[in-house]
């Protein structure tokens, strides 16, 4: 250990960074986090935009690996808000004194793999360097912001706002004309609140997308008292569950093709009224194969904004007409709808007619001015690479891991990529990630980790990495499985089409967080075959196909 500050640098202080520091402090690694922002926190800490809050239950959403902190905290609300999953993680900082091992408001820039000492070298902007055996990305897959490359949008007068980049003091809009750019979950949470404050909204929509409502509410002292006596099953659950949820509802055992439309209306219906994401991510096993199925949904949710829109041409423009439901990601909502039948909200389909250009007073929409006195950017991350590719990464011999994933990320298990010795990255693309409750995500990603560094330790190993054939032959699987779903029939972030020039590869691992844990499983049983561990190469068996759910066409006819 000559030679080397840390056993690990750890980049990121949201839920990843965090946990991570705390699992490697209890193994007995020296580790320290290193943090842009000014405190804890990641997404919670960014996106402090109105509405901003989770859309799996807190309950679900939040920490399983410590029963005393399980225990003690006391969620308010079924869907927890920005400031209080925030507070929520300062407590954690606090109560496992984490904060004495994070450097806050420091980008890491550079990190570098010396092969002769088998060591990272970190650089960050503040000048300083820390060499680490270890390198862990706790960067975020939704960390990076979308800024539009729209013409003229330096030229804006008035104030213009991210969603992911919110002012600590929050924005009064009261008596201002807002335009909002993006319709995705930011902007569907935001909208209903800036539209009470503005005297004037201006939502311009490119894409429509499918929504839930929330059905959030107070959580009341006894729903709060069984969820902590449950906990253990809550838990068990989400680790049984392909989306990593202990609330998600179980899947309908009939086919949204084969039920006869009063027990499909009957069974949506119950679906809606429980609300919320993972009551319809997996609610048919054909939702997610079927284009047949996906557009039987689909309807069910036309109708819905139908009934909620009172302006008949606006609900049509709210309906999702180029994209199947799921395949790009479920919005959660309260009010949402609701926003279009107030006289002050306008909506404009940037499909019928484009942005222009965005001009000193407003934004010019074919040859309308659309004046505005602020601007509200909802446009989305470069997501699950951005952060990755913004840090200048080189392994072996100088390898630069974004050259390495120009045409497309590659990893093993979205954990390791080949070249990259040592190198971790938690929910990397290539896992399971942001298709499911990512708190279990991370959660497993971290424990995992860990059970590599000690294994590796406890071998007096120094170097571990992807062995790139197991590498290739795990892309292979991840983009078979995907290739079986609708999911790459659309332009979604999943596959990067929402940044220009960016490679469509799916991103995230879509065989369900229940068999990509068993995968990781057999793997750590086989002595972590697939990795090489100090150059050694060993045989690895480790049947990728064998936990994940595959339906045939034929079978998907008769079940
Ligand atoms: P992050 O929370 O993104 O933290 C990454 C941290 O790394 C950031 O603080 C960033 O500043 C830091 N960082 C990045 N690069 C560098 C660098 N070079 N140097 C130093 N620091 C760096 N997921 C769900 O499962 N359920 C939800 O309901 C849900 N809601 C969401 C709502 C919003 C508005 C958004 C944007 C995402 C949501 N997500 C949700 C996804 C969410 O990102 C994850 O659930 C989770 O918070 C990710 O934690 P993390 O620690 O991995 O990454
Ligand atoms: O971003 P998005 P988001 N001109 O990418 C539009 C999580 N999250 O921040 O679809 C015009 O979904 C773009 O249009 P299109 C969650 O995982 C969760 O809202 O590309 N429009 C789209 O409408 C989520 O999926 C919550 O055609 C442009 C919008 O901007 C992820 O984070 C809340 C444009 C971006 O939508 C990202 O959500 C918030 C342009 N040049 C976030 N560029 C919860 O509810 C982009 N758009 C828990």
């Amino acid at each position: 250990m000559s030679g080397q500050d840390l056993d690990a640098v750890i980049v990121g202080a949201g839920f990843s960074g965090l946990y991570m520091l705390h699992k490697l402090r209890g193994l007995g690694f020296s580790a320290r986090v290193i943090e842009a922002a000014d405190d804890v926190g990641g997404t919670w800490y960014w996106n402090r935009y109105p509405g901003a809050r989770c859309d799996i239950e807190s309950c679900d959403y939040s920490y399983s690996f410590d029963e005393d902190l399980q225990q003690e905290w006391q969620w308010s609300e079924r869907y927890a808000s920005q400031p209080e999953i925030l507070r929520y993680l300062q407590h954690v900082a606090e109560r496992f004194d984490l904060r004495r091992d994070i450097t806050f408001e420091t980008r890491v820039e550079r990190a570098q793999w010396d092969e002769a000492a088998q060591l990272w070298t970190v650089s960050t902007d503040s000048d300083e360097q820390l060499t680490a055996r270890f390198c862990i990305m706790g960067t975020g897959c939704l960390s990076s912001f979308n800024t539009p490359d729209i013409p003229g949008l330096a030229d804006f007068a008035g104030d213009t706002y991210t969603t992911g980049q919110w002012p600590h003091e929050g924005v009064d809009f009261t008596g201002k004309k807002v335009v909002m750019i993006g319709t995705g979950s930011s902007s569907i949470q935001s909208t209903p609140i800036i539209a009470q404050q503005a005297e004037r909204l201006t939502i311009l929509q490119r894409t429509p997308n499918y929504v839930v409502p929330g059905h959030n509410y107070p959580m009341p002292d006894d729903e709060a008292n069984k969820v902590k006596q449950s906990y253990a099953e809550l838990r068990d659950a989400a680790q049984e569950s392909a989306v990593g949820s202990g609330r998600a509802l179980p899947r309908t055992p009939h086919l949204a093709t084969s039920l006869d439309e009063q027990t499909f209306l009957s069974d949506m219906e119950r679906r809606w009224a429980v609300g919320g994401l993972v009551g319809f991510v997996g609610a048919y096993a054909d939702l997610n194969m079927d284009p047949a199925a996906a557009n039987r949904v689909g309807e069910f949710f036309a109708d819905k904004i139908r009934a909620r829109v009172s302006d008949p041409e606006v609900a049509e423009k709210l309906i999702p007409h180029d994209h199947y439901v799921t395949t790009k990601r479920l919005c959660v909502d309260t009010g949402y709808y609701e926003s279009f039948n107030r006289d002050n909200v306008d909506l404009v389909d940037l499909r019928t007619t484009p942005i222009e250009t965005i001009v000193a007073d407003g934004v010019r929409v074919g040859d309308t001015l659309i004046e505005a006195d602020a601007l509200v950017l909802a446009t989305g991350f470069d997501a699950m690479t951005g952060s990755l590719n913004r840090i200048d990464i080189r392994g072996t011999k100088g390898m630069s891991l974004a050259d390495k994933w120009n045409e497309g990320a590659s990893s093993l298990l979205g954990l390791m990529s080949h070249g990259f010795p040592n190198l971790f990255t938690i929910t990397g693309p290539g896992s399971p990630s942001v298709l499911t409750n990512m708190v279990t995500s991370i959660e497993q990603h971290v424990d995992y980790i860990a059970g590599v560094m000690v294994y590796l330790r406890d071998q007096d190993g120094v170097q571990i990495e992807a062995e790139q054939d197991v590498e290739d032959a795990w892309m292979a699987h991840n983009n078979t499985v995907a290739q079986t779903t609708t999911y790459m029939s659309a332009n979604s972030w999943y596959i990067g089409a929402n940044i220009p020039g960016k490679p469509r590869v799916f991103l995230p691992y879509i065989g369900g967080y229940h068999a990509y844990r068993a995968i990781c499983q057999d793997i750590a049983q086989n002595g972590y075959c697939g990795f090489l561990i100090d150059g050694a190469a060993r045989p690895c068996e480790v049947n990728f196909d064998a936990h994940v759910e595959s339906f045939t066409p034929e079978e998907l006819m008769v079940a």
